[in-house]
C-alpha cells in the first residue's frame, strides 16, 4: 500500500524497512528554545518516548534548505533514524504531523519526505451559530486541523439562529441572542475569556483563528436581542429554523455603525491575527445600494481598528482595498465573478466552492447529516478539484488559498456523528490515495481519523 500522507507532499520517496520506536527512543531538539521544546515533547507524547540532548536517533533540527520556506520541513526516517529538518518551528511542527500520519502502532516506514505548503491559507470553517460547539469540541477540531496541517479556523459566530460571543458593551447579544440554536436546544456563547483559550490554544498548533460576525444580513439574532438595530423596531422571538435571507441591519439608523464598531473593536483587540470576517453573504433582505454602501463603512471600521477586511464573495460589489479579501463560495457563475471582480482590482480571494469544499454536502443519497443544495460532493470530488481553475478571473496570483466550511444546520456536536457514517468515513481514510492532487476534504476525513476516534489529542501544552 502506498504511504497515505495527507496533504500530498512536494515528494515522497519510499525507503526499505521501517523505524521501529523502543521505550528507550529519545527525541532531540536543536536548537532548544522554549517553542522547539514543546514541538519535540509533542513528538515524544505522540511516539511514547523521551527527549534528551542531541545527537538522538530521532532528531529535529533548525536550518536546512532556504527554499523549504517558513512552513516546510525534511524528513528522512531510516531503519536507525528520524531526521527531521526545517527552517522555522512551524516546519517542524508540520513534520511532526506527518510523522504521526506514518506512524502504524511503533512502526515508522522508512521515507524521504520534502514538503512545503502550495497555499500560505489552509483552512477550515465551523458553524457554531446554526448549531453550538463547545470548547472542547473546537479544541477537538483545531487537533484535527493540525493533523493536515491547517493553519486557519475561521469561527462563523453569529447568525440569524444565534449569537456566540460574548460582547462587553452590548451584552444581550450573547445572553439572549445565544439563548437557543437551530431546532431549538439551549445554545450558547463563549466568554471573552473562553474565546481567548481557543484562541492561545489553536496558535500553539500554528492555527490563527478567524472570527466571523455577520452583517449585514443573517443578523435576527442580533435584532431579538437589540430590536433598535433593525429599522422597524419591533421586538421578535429568536429563530430556530434553518431559512436564510429575511434579516438585516438598518443601514440608515446611526446605531447601526455604532454596534458594528464597537463589535469588531471588541474581537479585533481578542484576535492576535490580522482578520475580521465580516460575512456579507445573501443578504436579500438589504436594499442593493443599502449593502454597498453599508460594506463600504464596515471596511473602513474594520481598517481602523488596524485589521483586514475579509466577507464572502457577495462583497466583491463593493470597492474593496487590496488588503481586503474575498472568499468564494457560490456555485452560480454570475456571483462567482463578483470574486473575479474582486481579484482584478488586487484583492486576494479564498476558495471555498460550495460543490467541493463544503464539508456539509452530503456525499450521495444514503448520507444521514448533511444539505446537498449545491449537490453531492464524493470524497474523490472533494479532493481532485484545482482551486486556482475554480473561477475564470481567479488565477494563481489572486488565490490566496483554500478554505472547507462545515456549516452547520444538521451538525449537532463532533461525538454524535452517528456511528454508521463514522465507518463509512474510515473506510474512506483507510483507503485514501496519496497520489491524488488537490485539496483534502480534510475535516470530514478528519472527523473520523483514528487519532480522534482513540480519543488521542495532540499532546501540546
Ligand atoms: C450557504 S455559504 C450559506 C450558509 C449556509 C450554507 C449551507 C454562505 C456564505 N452562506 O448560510 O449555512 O449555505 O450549506
Amino acid at each position: 500500500m502506498p504511504l497515505a500522507v495527507v496533504p500530498k507532499p512536494v515528494s515522497l520517496t519510499p525507503g526499505t524497512g521501517a523505524f521501529v520506536v523502543q521505550a528507550s527512543t529519545v527525541v532531540s531538539v536543536s536548537p532548544s528554545t522554549p517553542e522547539t521544546r514543546r514541538i519535540a515533547a509533542a513528538l515524544a507524547g505522540v511516539l511514547g518516548a523521551e527527549t534528551g540532548p542531541a545527537p538522538a536517533p530521532v532528531s529535529l533540527e533548525l536550518g536546512g534548505p532556504a527554499g523549504l520556506g517558513a512552513e516546510g520541513y525534511e524528513l528522512s526516517v531510516t531503519r536507525s533514524s528520524v531526521r527531521l529538518v526545517a527552517n522555522a518551528p512551524a516546519g517542524l511542527f508540520y513534520g511532526v504531523q506527518t510523522i504521526r500520519q506514518l506512524l502504524g502502532g511503533r512502526r515508522i516506514p522508512a521515507v524521504r519526505i520534502r514538503d512545503r505548503p502550495r497555499f500560505a491559507w489552509r483552512g477550515a470553517m465551523l458553524d457554531v451559530a446554526r448549531h453550538f460547539l463547545s470548547v472542547r469540541d473546537v479544541k477537538r477540531f483545531v487537533d484535527l486541523m493540525a493533523l493536515y496541517k491547517l493553519n486557519r479556523l475561521h469561527l462563523h459566530l453569529s447568525d440569524d439562529q444565534g449569537w456566540r460571543i460574548a460582547i462587553s458593551s452590548w451584552p444581550r447579544l450573547a445572553t439572549h441572542g445565544g439563548g437557543t440554536e437551530v431546532g431549538g436546544g439551549r445554545g450558547g456563547y463563549y466568554t471573552q475569556r473562553q474565546y481567548s483559550d481557543i484562541v492561545r490554544y489553536a496558535a500553539a498548533r500554528y492555527v490563527e483563528i478567524v472570527p466571523e460576525i455577520e452583517m449585514p444580513g443573517h443578523v435576527h439574532a442580533a435584532l431579538s436581542s437589540y430590536p433598535k438595530l433593525s429599522c422597524d423596531g419591533k421586538p421578535t422571538p429568536l429563530f430556530t429554523g434553518i431559512d436564510v435571507g429575511f434579516s438585516s441591519l438598518c443601514v440608515g439608523k446611526a446605531i447601526t455603525y455604532d454596534f458594528a464598531s464597537d463589535v469588531i473593536g471588541e474581537l479585533a483587540r481578542l484576535t492576535p491575527g490580522p482578520f475580521i470576517h465580516i460575512g456579507g453573504d445573501e443578504a436579500a433582505a438589504t436594499k442593493r445600494s443599502d449593502y454597498v454602501r453599508f460594506v463600504r463603512r464596515v471596511q473602513e471600521i474594520v481598517g481602523s481598528y488596524g485589521k483586514r477586511m475579509i466577507g464572502w464573495e457577495e462583497i466583491g460589489r463593493v470597492k474593496l482595498y487590496a488588503s481586503s479579501v474575498v472568499q468564494h463560495w457560490n456555485i452560480d457563475a454570475e456571483l462567482s465573478a463578483l470574486s473575479a471582480r474582486a481579484a482584478a482590482a488586487g484583492s486576494k480571494v479564498i476558495m471555498s466552492p460550495a460543490d467541493h469544499a463544503y464539508l456539509d454536502m452530503k456525499y450521495d443519497t444514503s448520507t444521514g447529516l448533511g444539505l446537498k443544495w449545491a449537490g453531492y460532493t464524493s470524497v474523490r470530488d472533494a479532493y481532485s478539484w484545482e482551486p486556482v481553475r475554480q473561477v475564470p478571473g481567479v488565477g494563481a496570483e489572486s488565490v490566496l488559498g483554500v478554505e472547507a466550511p462545515l456549516w452547520s444546520e444538521t451538525i449537532r456536536g463532533v461525538p454524535r456523528v452517528p456511528a454508521a457514517d463514522r465507518d463509512r468515513r474510515d473506510r474512506l481514510v483507510a483507503g485514501s490515495r496519496p497520489e491524488l492532487g488537490g485539496v483534502p476534504r480534510t475535516a470530514r476525513r478528519a472527523g473520523a481519523s483514528a487519532p480522534l476516534a482513540r480519543g488521542q489529542l495532540l499532546p501540546v501544552s
